[in-house]
């Protein structure tokens, strides 16, 4: 399934006149407010978000499934439908491999594939929460924490095959989210499950090249509910700092309790020069898996504020940060919400481009806490979405990447090839 760029010229075309309208007058408010709206374009096309491998289907609950036909049947396909969205919206031009759900089978097919449509792969990630058919040891009471050395091998072995696999694709990062926990008290010897977890990352560290880059993520709950190994940010910091300078931390959105203060979390790991990785995803409750930014838009921002002031700031030492989605709901067609998600982020990234530094450092160091606030609620209220729409335009993308997919009657097309009842590999 291929979407020619003159497919989507020709529905830009129709809405270009209002599009051209409501972005002349935000680019003139911009620019009265002394911003370069030319390098705010090129600084939101610069911004690509990697699509998760197994986001391409659609996600479930322990309640069911509700697939909605024509889910890619293999990698090839996932392939595909990443190089649909992207060339929809210019933005996400790297996929996250989940291994074993995709293990590529012939890898130099595989790249020609990725560069015909001009992607690459970012991360491979690690499943030890999952037992596969022929495995010989059960990850049921965990992994790399596991009370006996061969379970732990085969973890760490495991691990040390997804590098492999993401060297043959020439990725660098291998993502590694432990469902590693208790269920019960008692159960773990906390201490002890904690050091045998960091003595089995040091393994993996140790056998990863030395260009490649190991991102810890956390969770607090889920799939254990006494305790988890790696419950909070502190504790991956933590693995990190043991492990060595090319461990970073991996804030997935959905991976918090309600009401923490994520972007303080941000900001903490940006200090310490060790966030690498973010998921996007929505979230009111744990790792809900919505749509990133539909239920509070706000927090996106702030948490994209103090990205932006962290990269914009010279003493800041922290690594590029490798920027992906990690979500898929049971109700929506999974490529409209991966398109929404892409432009919850861009607007949001905008947004935070936008804020006035300059006052807000001054309103904190006199601690005018009203003006503060305002020049964040200013950004934040600012409608900036023309000015995305422009920077996915200039680079060949659509202005409404939805409308065209729905206008192409890609799910239907998709159906017909693949069929109704084609799955996705993933949860
Ligand atoms: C765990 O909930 C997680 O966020 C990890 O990133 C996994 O790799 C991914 O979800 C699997 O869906
Ligand atoms: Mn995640």
């Amino acid at each position: 399934m291929q979407l020619t760029p003159d497919a989507i010229a020709g529905h830009n075309e129709k809405i270009t006149a209002l599009h051209q309208r409501q972005y002349q007058f935000l680019a003139e408010t911009l620019h009265r407010k002394g911003l370069n709206v030319e390098n705010l374009l090129t600084t939101i096309q610069a911004f690509q978000i990697a699509i998760p491998s197994w986001a391409l289907g659609t996600g479930g609950t322990r309640f069911g499934r509700y697939p909605g036909g024509g889910e890619p049947r293999n990698l090839e396909e996932k392939i595909e439908d990443v190089g649909l969205i992207h060339t929809l919206n210019r933005s996400a031009n790297s996929i996250s491999l989940h291994i074993p759900w995709d293990i590529p089978k012939d890898p130099g097919a595989i790249k020609g594939r990725l560069s015909h449509y001009g992607l690459s792969i970012d991360s491979v990630n690690s499943n030890t929460f999952q037992d596969q058919k022929d495995q010989l040891h059960s990850y049921k009471f965990g992994s790399l924490c596991h009370t006996q050395a061969e379970i732990r091998k085969q973890a760490i072995d495991h691990n040390i095959a997804c590098v492999a696999y993401g060297k043959q694709l020439d990725a660098k990062t291998l993502t590694v989210w432990l469902a590693d926990g208790s269920n019960f008290p008692g159960q773990h010897h906390l201490r002890r499950a904690y050091q045998r977890t960091a003595d089995s990352l040091i393994e993996i560290y140790e056998a990863m090249p030395s260009d490649w880059t190991m991102l810890v993520e956390y969770k607090p709950y889920e799939p254990h509910f006494y305790s988890m190994i790696i419950p909070d940010w502190g504790t991956s910091y933590s693995l990190c700092q043991t492990l060595g300078e090319n461990a970073h931390v991996l804030v997935d959105l959905g991976h918090h309790l309600p009401n923490t203060n994520i972007e303080q979390i941000v900001a903490r790991l940006m200090h310490f020069g060790r966030l690498g990785g973010f998921h996007f995803n929505g979230s009111s409750y744990g790792d809900d898996d919505l749509t990133t930014g539909a239920t509070k838009p706000f927090q996106l921002f702030l948490i994209f504020h103090e990205l932006v002031s962290g990269m914009q700031d010279a003493q800041v030492k922290n690594p590029p940060i490798a920027w992906m989605i990690d979500a898929s709901h049971n109700t929506k067609d999974p490529i409209e919400d991966l398109l929404q998600s892409c432009q919850n982020i861009l607007t949001s990234y905008a947004r935070a481009l936008i804020v006035d530094h300059d006052k807000l450092a001054k309103a904190q160091e006199n601690n005018d806490v009203v003006v503060a606030e305002e020049v964040l609620r200013d950004a934040f209220f600012t409608d900036v979405r023309p000015l995305v729409a422009e920077a996915i335009r200039r680079a060949g993308g659509a202005l409404d990447s939805i409308g065209v997919y729905r206008w192409a009657n890609i799910r239907e097309q998709l159906i017909r090839e693949r069929g109704k009842l084609a799955l996705a590999t993933g949860l």
